[in-house]
């Protein structure tokens, strides 16, 4: 008998949304067009990246230097662009944070009624995007506290149970979209011949342990003695694996689904590490948190780090509880 019943049920990301809400209230409403309006930037960047390698000028760098001092591609300032023109038609947002603008992106139009944020880092991992391997964007979502009158956004700096949302899209043999709005951790696939993100993921769970450790080793000379500790245990014992893609979200979606640590430490000289607590770092212990997992700086909770500024890093040990834990045990032997 020929089956002509749908392959699933077929749940989009906005139904899912006011679902994990069992609301129509104002602010769930809210919510499910913030996410669809994350979805269509996902959806625009993930159309240019499929071809990216046969359109003119979506490869290579801009030859501008962002605030971080890194050069910027062309791909990183176009996704950054795809952000602001989806939220300036959403009239919910005031305020964009991003990796690849120094100061906040105010869309004076939306300011007296758009009352949250989004923080996000455009395309993570950007030195995968001319050679075709996984990418990915990170977001945040976080409610405007106070008017902002001298436009310096520092309500921003606050620590990450601030956040409503959160999540990431992974652009990789299919786009994913994983998020959170505080009810567990849910992945969609984009379905490009339906333009729409499907739920294929209810309520990831991370293991409590797993066999990833995900690092650049290649930084172990610069590492304060208690990480090579770590990692001298982990070439002595059986059952560990090494990971690393050089884009974290491709890196944390393999723990998040396998189990596993993976870890962004600070070194001697630069104790914070490299990743960005408001758009890299806080988002992804949201997600973590969700799913039963945790994220550490290795002395402190990740979600409970007030940044200073808006780019503010924070060094970055998450995954699997156990794993963080004696990741942790480390550390603190050595503090
Ligand atoms: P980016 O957002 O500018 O791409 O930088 C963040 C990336 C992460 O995706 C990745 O985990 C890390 O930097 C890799 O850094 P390194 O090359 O030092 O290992
Ligand atoms: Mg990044």
């Amino acid at each position: 008998v020929e089956e002509h019943s749908l392959d699933r049920d077929c749940t989009t990301l906005s139904r899912h949304v006011l679902q994990q809400l069992k609301s129509f209230s104002a602010d769930a409403q809210d919510l499910s067009a913030l996410m669809n309006r994350i979805a269509l930037a996902a959806k625009i960047i993930s159309r240019r990246l499929s071809r990216a390698d046969l359109v003119e000028g979506a490869l290579g760098f801009t030859g501008n230097v962002n605030v971080q001092g890194e050069s910027v591609k062309k791909m990183d300032a176009y996704a950054n662009d795809v952000f602001i023109s989806v939220f300036k038609q959403s009239g919910l947002v005031c305020r964009l944070a991003s990796e690849e603008m120094e100061k906040p992106y105010y869309i004076p139009e939306n300011c007296p009624i758009g009352r949250y944020s989004l923080i996000y880092d455009p395309i993570d991992g950007s030195s995968n995007v001319d050679i075709n391997l996984n990418i990915g964007s990170i977001f945040a979502i976080r409610r405007q506290q106070g008017d902002d009158i001298d436009g310096e956004a520092t309500d921003l700096l606050q620590d990450g149970h601030q956040q409503i949302a959160a999540g990431y899209v992974i652009y990789g043999p299919s786009t994913m979209l994983v998020y959170s709005i505080g009810t567990g951790v849910h992945a969609f696939t984009l379905d490009p011949s339906l333009g729409e993100f499907i739920l294929s993921q209810e309520n990831m769970q991370v293991p409590d342990h797993g066999p990833v450790y995900s690092v650049n080793e290649g930084n172990f000379w610069q590492w304060d003695e208690s990480i090579r500790d770590y990692i001298r245990y982990v070439h002595r014992h059986e059952g560990y694996t090494a990971r690393y893609s050089g884009a974290l979200v491709g890196d944390f979606h393999r723990i998040l689904c396998q189990g596993g640590v993976f870890i962004y430490p600070g070194t001697v000289k630069k104790p914070e590490g490299k990743l960005r607590l408001l758009y890299e770092t806080a988002p992804l212990a949201f997600l973590i948190e969700q799913a039963g997992g945790r994220a550490s700086t290795g002395t402190e909770n990740l979600m409970d780090v007030v940044p200073e500024k808006l780019h503010t890093r924070t060094p970055l040990i998450i995954g699997s509880k156990e794993d963080v834990a004696l990741v942790e045990s480390f550390i603190q032997e050595r503090t």
